[in-house]
């Protein structure tokens, strides 16, 4: 089929799915289809695989991909409408990088009782700036793109220092037991599937960790890279600090990452853009989570509820993934103190709904 005639029936479904309320529905146009359906990046990818998996998969919140660091050019009268909405900014003037001053940090434990919060995480991903997102990346660009990573990620020192885990020869129990404890990805995100993220799996993939499994760094799951920084209780300073360390050292290691003046740093799925940061407590709040307000409440915060084993999964007793929404238009510092004050506000509710 030609690429024309498949954009033509991606759209047409789309357009038929009236219950869909995915922000490719609401931004993608005749007008703007007539204009991108048949360019094509540099890196060879079209508007169809971008918009693949939100029209397989009307439930979709988004709906859209990059199919390359390109398309957010290519394709920016769509991607800037998604992007704008996603993010609730009117411009895309995404400022630059700031995680603050480690020292002047003015939060710690944001559960000192420790009866709420059973973990905290943050995260963030970079993309190697010379390959594509996975709709255009061959087999061999993921081993190539491990291979870099791999080498970098060796040189870590201290509390960092690690070793690599490589999914291909991973037993399944030892897989099960890295996810049960929320460590380690899998192929099972069916959004993720239809956009080309499981291609070749599990070529190029693996996990990389300290002794300690509070610093795990993700090779080509969603996105190139994903540094991660966690541990048991609520103490965000300690997690945020060894992440911003983290991060730190592996940008002067010799890796070159996408970004894009106004856009930040570059990631396959257009919510994760600019700082690419979140951060997220899993936090028992039976009373909040069961009551009618909650989504709202969460709006308020600009926070995102998600279940215990990642997004799109259930809860489990109560617990919740509390995290930030927004991570494009503010600083990594001023995302973290919007997830900060969304927490603490989940945390008095739930005591007075006591
Ligand atoms: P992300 O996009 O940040 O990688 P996902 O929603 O896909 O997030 O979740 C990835 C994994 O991280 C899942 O196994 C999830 O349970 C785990 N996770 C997220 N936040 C926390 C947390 N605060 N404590 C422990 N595990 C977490
Ligand atoms: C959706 O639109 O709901 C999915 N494509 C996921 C969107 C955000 N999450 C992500 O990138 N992991």
């Amino acid at each position: 089929m030609d690429l024309e005639t498949e954009a033509n029936n991606l759209f047409r479904k789309l357009r038929e799915a009236t219950d869909s309320k995915s922000l490719l529905r609401a931004h993608l146009t005749c007008n703007i289809l007539a204009r991108l359906k048949c360019l094509k990046t540099k890196f060879g990818g079209t508007l169809v695989d971008c918009i693949r998996s939100g029209v397989e998969n009307p439930e979709s919140g988004v709906g859209l991909y990059a199919c390359d660091p390109d398309a957010y050019t290519t394709f920016a009268p769509l991607f800037d409408a998604v992007i704008k909405d996603y993010h609730k900014v009117k411009k895309l003037d995404h400022p630059k990088s700031d995680f603050g001053d480690p020292e002047k940090l003015d939060f710690e434990d944001l559960d000192p009782s420790g009866k709420m919060i059973v973990s905290t995480r943050v995260r963030v991903g970079r993309s190697h700036d010379k390959f594509g997102f996975p709709p255009v990346l061959t087999k061999e660009d993921r081993i190539e793109m491990e291979k870099k990573s791999v080498e970098a990620l060796q040189k870590l020192e201290g509390e960092l220092k690690g070793t690599y885990y490589p999914l291909t020869g991973m037993s399944k129990e030892t897989q099960k037991q890295l996810m049960d404890e929320h460590f380690l990805f899998n192929d099972s995100d069916r959004y993720l599937r239809a956009a080309g993220g499981y291609n070749d799996w599990p070529t190029g993939r693996g996990i990389f960790f300290n002794d300690k499994k509070t610093f795990l760094v993700w090779v080509n799951e969603e996105d190139h890279l994903r540094f991660i920084s966690m541990q048991k209780g609520g103490n965000l300073k300690e997690v945020y600090v060894r992440l911003v360390k983290a991060v730190k050292a592996l940008e002067s290691s010799g890796l070159s990452f996408a970004k894009r003046k106004g856009l930040g740093y570059l990631t396959f799925c257009p919510s994760n853009l600019g700082t690419t940061l979140r951060a997220s407590v899993h936090i028992k709040i039976p009373k909040l989570s069961a009551s009618p307000e909650f989504q709202a409440f969460c709006d308020k915060y600009n926070i995102q509820a998600r279940g215990i084993h990642g997004e799109h999964t259930e809860s489990e007793g109560g617990v919740y993934d509390i995290s930030n929404k927004r991570r494009l238009g503010l600083t990594e510092i001023q995302a973290i103190q919007e997830m900060r004050r969304g927490v603490e506000a989940v945390i008095a509710k739930e005591i007075s709904l006591g």
